[in-house]
């Protein structure tokens, strides 16, 4: 791991409006498994694009749904890790000072929550909360029985909407093709529209029309902080690239 340039150790400490955007590298170290990575087991064959879509879960609903189920126990049966509670203490530490920390994230799982963040905008969605594919009404759906940890389960039929006993319960999650939630992603564009620092965790930045989102800061001149072990897709119009892990970078740059 590279170590933290005191430029940037300046700018952390002298920002008071962050927006922090993160991605799926965000959640690898506490277990679960990237977009770009190998999937797991049963599922190494399926890519996100394969499986993340409305015409894969209206031709095999049972694949799409079990893979999200496996993926919900597994979410659920791992930790936040150090970069999940280093953005927390790093949240509370501006709100103390007067000034704010915006947690936007592109993931569906709920472990910045756990870590003790306010998350302002789930871009993609939550894994956790489920509803109809046809009438959009909330459907309650039990947590699954096995745990994540355990390859692979069987496949499972998604439960049919109690409400207009026709359409099939999904996750809340927005699938390619489908826009984003309006209220998480004009959030998150008034968030950066007023930061002094944009700070890009753990993505890839080539999924629209969140990886656009830090060039609404780069066009106000707010510096942009990226961190991640690989090259992405937005690292040109980075000011600063730390190439590490978030749970190794994060608790640094604000030790
Ligand atoms: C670490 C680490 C560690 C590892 N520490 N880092 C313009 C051009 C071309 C295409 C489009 C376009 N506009 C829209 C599109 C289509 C499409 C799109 O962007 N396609 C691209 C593939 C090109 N976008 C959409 O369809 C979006 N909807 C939309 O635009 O609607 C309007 C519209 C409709 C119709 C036509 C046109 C426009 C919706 C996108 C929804 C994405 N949904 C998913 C699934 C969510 C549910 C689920 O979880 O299953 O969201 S896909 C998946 O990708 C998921 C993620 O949130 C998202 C981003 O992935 P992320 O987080 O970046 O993860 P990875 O795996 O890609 O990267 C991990 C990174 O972590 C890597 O960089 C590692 O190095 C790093 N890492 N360990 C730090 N320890």
């Amino acid at each position: 791991t590279e170590s933290v340039p005191e430029d940037v150790v300046t700018l952390v400490r002298e920002a008071r409006q962050v927006v922090a955007l993160s991605g799926a590298g965000m959640s690898a170290e506490s277990g679960v498994p990237t977009f770009r990575e190998v999937q797991r087991g049963l599922w190494e064959r399926f890519s996100a694009e394969e499986l993340a879509t409305p015409d894969a879960f209206e031709a095999d609903p049972a694949l799409v749904w079990t893979w999200y189920r496996w993926r919900q126990a597994l979410i659920a049966a791992v930790e936040p890790n150090p970069g999940h509670r280093a953005l927390a203490a790093w949240q509370r530490h501006l709100a103390d000072q007067g000034g704010w920390l915006a947690a936007v994230t592109q993931n569906v799982d709920d472990l910045h929550e756990r870590a003790g963040t306010d998350v302002l905008a789930h871009l993609h969605g939550s894994i956790t909360t489920h509803r109809c594919a046809d009438c959009q009404e909330p459907v309650e759906v039990p947590d699954p029985a096995y745990d994540g940890f355990t390859v692979p389960p069987e496949p499972e039929q998604p439960p049919r909407c109690p409400a207009c006993q026709e359409g099939l319960a999904r996750p809340d999650v927005v699938w390619f093709s489908e826009m984003l939630p309006a209220e998480a992603f004009d959030a998150a564009t008034a968030a950066i529209r007023a930061s002094d620092l944009v700070i890009v965790v753990g993505t890839s930045g080539i999924v629209q029309p969140a990886a656009s989102l830090p060039l609404l800061g780069l066009e106000r001149g707010v510096p942009l902080i990226e961190i991640n072990p690989e090259e992405t897709g937005l690292t040109e119009v980075m000011d600063f690239a730390i190439r590490g892990r978030s749970g190794e970078v994060l608790p640094r740059l604000l030790a």
